[in-house]
Protein backbone atom coordinates (compact mmCIF):
# COMPACT_ATOMS: atom_id res chain seq x y z
CA UNK A 1 0.00 0.00 0.00
CA UNK A 2 3.06 2.31 0.52
CA UNK A 3 4.66 1.90 -2.90
CA UNK A 4 0.94 2.05 -3.98
CA UNK A 5 0.30 4.96 -3.21
CA UNK A 6 3.41 6.90 -3.23
CA UNK A 7 3.13 6.43 -7.07
CA UNK A 8 -0.69 6.39 -7.75
CA UNK A 9 -0.89 10.18 -6.46
CA UNK A 10 1.95 11.84 -7.89
CA UNK A 11 -1.08 13.27 -11.03
CA UNK A 12 -2.72 14.51 -8.12
CA UNK A 13 -4.13 18.01 -8.43
CA UNK A 14 -5.87 19.38 -5.05
CA UNK A 15 -8.56 21.96 -6.84
CA UNK A 16 -9.43 25.05 -4.19
CA UNK A 17 -12.37 27.31 -4.19
CA UNK A 18 -12.66 30.52 -2.86
CA UNK A 19 -14.79 31.07 -0.30
CA UNK A 20 -16.92 34.46 -0.78
CA UNK A 21 -17.40 35.00 2.97
CA UNK A 22 -14.32 34.00 4.70
CA UNK A 23 -12.25 35.38 1.43
CA UNK A 24 -10.13 32.24 1.53
CA UNK A 25 -9.50 28.61 -0.72
CA UNK A 26 -11.16 26.19 0.57
CA UNK A 27 -10.69 22.60 -0.33
CA UNK A 28 -12.99 21.84 -3.34
CA UNK A 29 -12.33 18.51 -5.56
CA UNK A 30 -9.69 16.54 -7.16
CA UNK A 31 -8.13 16.56 -10.86
CA UNK A 32 -5.62 14.41 -12.26
CA UNK A 33 -2.34 16.17 -14.86
CA UNK A 34 -2.55 14.99 -17.59
CA UNK A 35 -0.31 17.05 -19.58
CA UNK A 36 2.06 20.38 -18.36
CA UNK A 37 -1.21 22.25 -18.81
CA UNK A 38 -3.81 19.80 -18.93
CA UNK A 39 -5.89 18.63 -15.90
CA UNK A 40 -9.15 16.35 -15.73
CA UNK A 41 -11.94 16.50 -13.32
CA UNK A 42 -15.55 15.63 -12.67
CA UNK A 43 -17.73 18.46 -14.15
CA UNK A 44 -19.93 18.48 -11.12
CA UNK A 45 -17.02 19.99 -9.60
CA UNK A 46 -17.63 23.20 -11.23
CA UNK A 47 -21.71 23.36 -11.61
CA UNK A 48 -21.81 26.29 -9.34
CA UNK A 49 -22.98 29.43 -12.08
CA UNK A 50 -21.27 31.60 -13.11
CA UNK A 51 -17.94 30.01 -12.95
CA UNK A 52 -15.24 32.52 -11.76
CA UNK A 53 -12.02 31.49 -12.92
CA UNK A 54 -10.03 33.54 -10.11
CA UNK A 55 -11.64 31.47 -7.83
CA UNK A 56 -10.32 28.36 -8.70
CA UNK A 57 -6.46 27.24 -7.48
CA UNK A 58 -4.76 24.23 -8.49
CA UNK A 59 -2.48 23.12 -6.59
CA UNK A 60 0.51 19.66 -7.49
CA UNK A 61 2.97 18.26 -5.17
CA UNK A 62 1.21 18.42 -2.20
CA UNK A 63 0.98 16.05 0.81
CA UNK A 64 -0.55 18.18 3.69
CA UNK A 65 -3.57 19.64 2.77
CA UNK A 66 -2.99 22.43 5.40
CA UNK A 67 0.41 22.78 5.31
CA UNK A 68 2.67 24.18 2.74
CA UNK A 69 4.66 21.14 1.77
CA UNK A 70 8.23 21.40 0.10
CA UNK A 71 6.90 20.34 -3.74
CA UNK A 72 3.94 22.01 -3.75
CA UNK A 73 2.94 24.31 -6.28
CA UNK A 74 0.13 26.72 -6.85
CA UNK A 75 -1.15 27.86 -10.09
CA UNK A 76 -4.32 29.30 -11.93
CA UNK A 77 -6.92 27.86 -14.18
CA UNK A 78 -7.05 29.60 -17.73
CA UNK A 79 -10.08 27.81 -18.44
CA UNK A 80 -12.63 25.05 -17.76
CA UNK A 81 -14.35 22.86 -20.21
CA UNK A 82 -16.82 20.74 -18.94
CA UNK A 83 -18.39 18.49 -21.05
CA UNK A 84 -21.19 19.81 -23.10
CA UNK A 85 -23.51 16.86 -22.30
CA UNK A 86 -23.12 17.10 -18.72
CA UNK A 87 -26.13 16.19 -16.30
CA UNK A 88 -26.29 16.08 -13.01
CA UNK A 89 -29.72 14.52 -12.00
CA UNK A 90 -31.78 11.92 -13.76
CA UNK A 91 -29.84 10.18 -15.31
CA UNK A 92 -26.19 12.24 -13.90
CA UNK A 93 -23.68 11.25 -16.81
CA UNK A 94 -20.49 12.68 -18.71
CA UNK A 95 -19.44 13.73 -15.36
CA UNK A 96 -15.82 15.34 -16.52
CA UNK A 97 -14.09 18.73 -17.32
CA UNK A 98 -11.08 19.67 -18.84
CA UNK A 99 -8.92 22.52 -17.23
CA UNK A 100 -6.50 24.81 -18.83
CA UNK A 101 -3.57 26.01 -16.21
CA UNK A 102 -2.65 29.64 -16.58
CA UNK A 103 0.79 30.08 -18.18
CA UNK A 104 2.23 32.41 -15.11
CA UNK A 105 5.22 30.67 -14.05
CA UNK A 106 6.67 28.11 -16.16
CA UNK A 107 3.56 26.32 -16.49
CA UNK A 108 3.44 22.50 -14.22
CA UNK A 109 6.92 21.18 -13.99
CA UNK A 110 7.51 17.32 -13.64
CA UNK A 111 9.79 16.08 -11.50
CA UNK A 112 9.34 13.09 -8.95
CA UNK A 113 6.38 14.86 -7.30
CA UNK A 114 4.74 15.68 -10.17
CA UNK A 115 4.14 13.61 -13.20
CA UNK A 116 1.23 13.25 -15.68
CA UNK A 117 -1.01 10.04 -15.47
CA UNK A 118 -1.31 8.06 -18.87
CA UNK A 119 -5.27 8.83 -20.31
CA UNK A 120 -6.36 4.70 -20.47
CA UNK A 121 -6.48 2.79 -23.57
CA UNK A 122 -9.96 0.51 -24.41
CA UNK A 123 -9.08 -2.37 -22.42
CA UNK A 124 -11.94 -3.04 -19.77
CA UNK A 125 -10.58 -2.70 -16.06
CA UNK A 126 -13.05 -4.77 -14.73
CA UNK A 127 -11.26 -7.51 -12.50
CA UNK A 128 -7.81 -5.20 -11.84
CA UNK A 129 -7.23 -3.88 -8.46
CA UNK A 130 -6.59 0.32 -8.86
CA UNK A 131 -6.18 3.39 -6.86
CA UNK A 132 -8.17 6.16 -5.61
CA UNK A 133 -7.05 9.01 -3.27
CA UNK A 134 -7.72 12.38 -2.05
CA UNK A 135 -8.19 14.19 0.79
CA UNK A 136 -11.45 13.53 0.80
CA UNK A 137 -13.84 12.58 4.40
CA UNK A 138 -12.78 9.90 5.66
CA UNK A 139 -16.24 8.58 7.18
CA UNK A 140 -19.07 9.29 5.52
CA UNK A 141 -20.31 11.20 8.55
CA UNK A 142 -17.09 13.31 9.28
CA UNK A 143 -17.23 16.76 8.02
CA UNK A 144 -13.49 17.07 8.05
CA UNK A 145 -11.19 16.25 5.51
CA UNK A 146 -8.48 14.35 5.34
CA UNK A 147 -5.58 16.47 6.34
CA UNK A 148 -2.65 13.89 4.64
CA UNK A 149 -3.38 12.87 0.73
CA UNK A 150 -4.51 9.14 1.28
CA UNK A 151 -4.79 6.42 -0.93
CA UNK A 152 -6.53 2.70 -1.05
CA UNK A 153 -6.68 0.02 -3.71
CA UNK A 154 -10.52 -1.18 -4.59
CA UNK A 155 -11.11 -3.39 -6.94
CA UNK A 156 -12.59 -2.98 -10.31
CA UNK A 157 -16.39 -4.21 -10.86
CA UNK A 158 -18.12 -5.25 -14.32
CA UNK A 159 -20.74 -3.40 -14.93
CA UNK A 160 -23.11 -6.12 -14.75
CA UNK A 161 -22.11 -7.07 -10.64
CA UNK A 162 -22.18 -3.22 -10.38
CA UNK A 163 -25.99 -3.52 -11.70
CA UNK A 164 -27.53 -5.79 -9.77
CA UNK A 165 -30.31 -4.39 -8.00
CA UNK A 166 -28.57 -5.38 -4.33
CA UNK A 167 -25.64 -3.61 -5.71
CA UNK A 168 -26.64 0.26 -7.47
CA UNK A 169 -28.70 -1.20 -10.06
CA UNK A 170 -32.58 -0.36 -10.33
CA UNK A 171 -32.68 2.99 -8.52
CA UNK A 172 -32.95 6.35 -9.73
CA UNK A 173 -29.25 6.40 -11.39
CA UNK A 174 -28.70 3.91 -14.25
CA UNK A 175 -25.24 2.67 -14.31
CA UNK A 176 -24.27 3.67 -17.97
CA UNK A 177 -21.66 1.99 -19.68
CA UNK A 178 -19.88 5.53 -19.35
CA UNK A 179 -19.23 5.18 -15.70
CA UNK A 180 -16.96 2.27 -13.86
CA UNK A 181 -17.81 1.20 -10.29
CA UNK A 182 -14.87 0.28 -8.26
CA UNK A 183 -15.04 -1.19 -4.46
CA UNK A 184 -15.32 -3.99 -2.08
CA UNK A 185 -18.62 -5.01 -1.93
CA UNK A 186 -18.44 -5.71 1.79
CA UNK A 187 -17.63 -2.13 2.13
CA UNK A 188 -15.16 -0.04 4.37
CA UNK A 189 -13.03 1.23 1.28
CA UNK A 190 -14.11 4.02 -1.17
CA UNK A 191 -14.51 7.90 -2.34
CA UNK A 192 -16.11 10.31 -0.39
CA UNK A 193 -17.06 13.86 0.09
CA UNK A 194 -14.20 16.18 -1.20
CA UNK A 195 -12.54 13.06 -3.48
CA UNK A 196 -14.37 14.25 -6.17
CA UNK A 197 -12.66 14.42 -9.80
CA UNK A 198 -10.03 12.84 -8.45
CA UNK A 199 -8.42 9.53 -10.34
CA UNK A 200 -8.83 5.80 -10.15
CA UNK A 201 -5.17 4.91 -11.25
CA UNK A 202 -4.50 1.56 -12.99
CA UNK A 203 -1.31 0.12 -13.23
CA UNK A 204 -0.64 -1.01 -16.58
CA UNK A 205 2.61 -1.99 -17.54
CA UNK A 206 5.31 0.39 -15.62
CA UNK A 207 2.77 3.59 -16.08
CA UNK A 208 -0.20 4.87 -14.07
CA UNK A 209 -3.64 4.68 -16.15
CA UNK A 210 -6.23 7.23 -15.50
CA UNK A 211 -9.54 4.65 -15.79
CA UNK A 212 -11.96 6.80 -13.43
CA UNK A 213 -12.53 10.07 -11.88
CA UNK A 214 -14.13 9.98 -8.86
CA UNK A 215 -17.93 10.92 -9.62
CA UNK A 216 -21.23 10.16 -6.98
CA UNK A 217 -21.89 7.16 -5.13
CA UNK A 218 -24.82 6.07 -2.58
CA UNK A 219 -23.07 6.95 0.82
CA UNK A 220 -19.65 5.75 1.75
CA UNK A 221 -17.91 2.64 1.96
CA UNK A 222 -21.17 1.37 2.57
CA UNK A 223 -21.91 -2.70 1.91
CA UNK A 224 -22.92 -3.24 -1.43
CA UNK A 225 -22.49 0.19 -2.41
CA UNK A 226 -19.41 0.89 -4.75
CA UNK A 227 -18.02 4.25 -5.47
CA UNK A 228 -19.16 4.98 -9.12
CA UNK A 229 -16.45 6.73 -11.15
CA UNK A 230 -16.54 8.40 -14.69
CA UNK A 231 -14.68 6.17 -17.02
CA UNK A 232 -12.50 8.59 -18.53
CA UNK A 233 -11.45 5.85 -21.80
CA UNK A 234 -15.34 6.68 -22.95
CA UNK A 235 -13.88 9.99 -23.52
CA UNK A 236 -9.98 10.06 -24.70
CA UNK A 237 -11.70 11.06 -28.02
CA UNK A 238 -13.50 14.15 -26.46
CA UNK A 239 -10.02 14.92 -24.41
CA UNK A 240 -7.80 15.14 -27.36
CA UNK A 241 -10.11 16.51 -29.29
CA UNK A 242 -10.89 19.88 -27.05
CA UNK A 243 -7.62 19.93 -25.96
CA UNK A 244 -6.34 19.79 -29.67
CA UNK A 245 -8.67 22.92 -30.24
CA UNK A 246 -7.44 24.86 -27.54
CA UNK A 247 -3.52 23.99 -28.63
CA UNK A 248 -2.53 21.95 -26.60
CA UNK A 249 -1.10 18.12 -27.62
CA UNK A 250 -1.15 15.00 -25.25
CA UNK A 251 1.75 12.93 -25.55
C1 LIG B 1 -19.31 13.25 -2.99
O1 LIG B 1 -20.20 13.66 -2.28
C2 LIG B 1 -19.08 11.80 -3.12
N1 LIG B 1 -18.64 6.89 -2.39
C3 LIG B 1 -18.03 11.33 -3.88
C4 LIG B 1 -17.81 9.97 -3.99
C5 LIG B 1 -18.65 9.08 -3.38
C6 LIG B 1 -19.70 9.54 -2.61
C7 LIG B 1 -19.91 10.90 -2.49
C8 LIG B 1 -18.39 7.63 -3.55
O2 LIG B 1 -18.57 14.04 -3.60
Amino acid sequence: MKSLSQWSVIAWVEIQMLDPDKLTFEHHCGGAVIAERLVLSAAHCFDKQPLQLEHIRLVVGEHRLKMQDKHENRFLAEKVVPHPDFRKSGPHSNDIALIVVSRSGHGVQFNSHVRPICLPDATDSAGRWCAVSGWGFQAEGTESFAPVLRAASVPVLDLATCRKSQVLGGRQQPILDSMICAGVLSGGVDACRGDSGGPLACPAGARWQLAGLVSWGAGCARRQRPGVYTRVASYVRWVLDTAASLGHNID
